[in-house]
């Protein structure tokens, strides 16, 4: 039998980072933002899940961004529901970006609380102390990142609403991270027995590529015995990040091993950060598993972008003569 294309490696030590890793009482990590210092160092924002139920976020560093983790021995940002009544219920699945204008970390995560989760936005430089933003967009809201520079002048927040017609990807534009506006539907769900019917939402944030906006995104599926996460391949333009070019048929990556089937949540695997390595080119991916654990699977961002030319259309609902094919780099497929 033919296997199809593996486009991820589960690293051999996987899972990486586990509950009983942690220097305090914690229930479990998961959901781990990522970032490469200045030094090299690979650190973690990983999501914490306490007794209670409530999340808040800690840091682990590593050299080799695989094992010898030293993690925060209290705490990195915890909620802080008095200033900020959005956090009441916990701060979940951050994702980091470094902004290139600020020189500075921007963190989106979900803010959670009785009005449900919506999206925060912090900055830090390193990652001891945060200066918050508050809440930017309103529940429901969740699976938001920052892009790393201005687009047209505007700062580009992507996010994922829920409302009455679904859950899609969205990108907001802002003049000083604060304010938001001009908001662009930039992918849907799809509908019926697709992997990524009713239900999909930005992962880790997207990655620079000379051919565009790489986007790794999770369809949710509804089956009988719960949901299905896995993730998706798109690709936006460089300039108009609202306009994507291409767009994966099928999953790439889904819930296999153990680790990621069994656990609180089982059948998750849900990145929310990305390294590059000094290659350039090989990128390592780190998800929370299961909603109980941290794993990590490396990959080809030009392997993904040929897969994407090989497996990927230019979906329906971008097909106007605004967005030419020109506009299509040449070895993609004819719409
Ligand atoms: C999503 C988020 C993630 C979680 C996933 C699976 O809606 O809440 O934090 O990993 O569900 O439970």
């Amino acid at each position: 039998m033919k296997a199809y294309q593996s486009l991820l490696t589960r690293h051999a030590k996987n899972p990486i980072l586990t509950a009983a890793d942690w220097p305090y009482p914690v229930h479990s990590v998961f959901n781990p933002a990522a970032t490469l210092l200045k030094d090299g160092t690979t650190l973690l924002l990983c999501r914490v899940e306490d007794r209670r139920g409530h999340s808040h976020l800690c840091a682990a560093r590593s050299q080799n961004g695989f094992d010898g983790w030293v993690i925060d021995e209290q705490p990195t940002m915890l909620p802080s529901p008095e200033e900020y009544p959005d956090e009441f219920w916990g701060i979940e699945d951050p994702r980091i970006t470094y902004m290139e204008d600020l020189q500075r970390y921007a963190i989106a995560y979900t803010a959670f609380s009785r009005g449900g989760p919506g999206v925060a936005l912090a900055l830090t430089s390193d990652f001891k102390t945060f200066e918050r933003l508050g809440l930017v967009m309103q529940p429901d809201d969740k699976d938001a990142a920052l892009l790393p520079r201005r687009i047209d002048g505007s700062y580009a927040l992507l996010h994922r609403p829920l409302t009455d017609s679904g859950a899609h990807i969205w990108l907001s534009y802002s003049p000083d991270l604060r304010n938001w506006g001009s908001h662009k539907l930039i992918l849907q769900a799809r509908k019926g027995a697709w992997w990524d019917a009713n239900k999909v939402g930005l992962s880790p944030p997207l990655i620079e590529t000379k051919e565009g906006w790489l986007m790794m995104y999770h369809g949710v599926r509804h089956t009988a015995s719960g949901c299905l996460y896995r993730l998706g391949l798109a690709l936006f333009e460089l300039e108009h990040p609202e306009h994507c070019l291409l767009r994966g048929d099928s999953w790439i990556f889904g819930p296999e091993t153990k680790y990621e089937r069994e656990g609180d949540v089982g059948n998750v695997a849900f990145p929310c950060g990305t390294t590059l390595a000094p290659d350039g080119d090989t990128i390592n991916v780190y998800y929370g598993a299961a909603d109980s654990c941290i794993a990590l699977a490396t990959g080809s961002i030009s392997a993904m972008l040929k897969w994407l030319h090989e497996n990927g259309s230019i979906p329906l609902e971008q097909r106007s003569p605004e967005h030419s094919v020109k506009s299509i780099p040449p070895s993609c497929p004819t719409p």
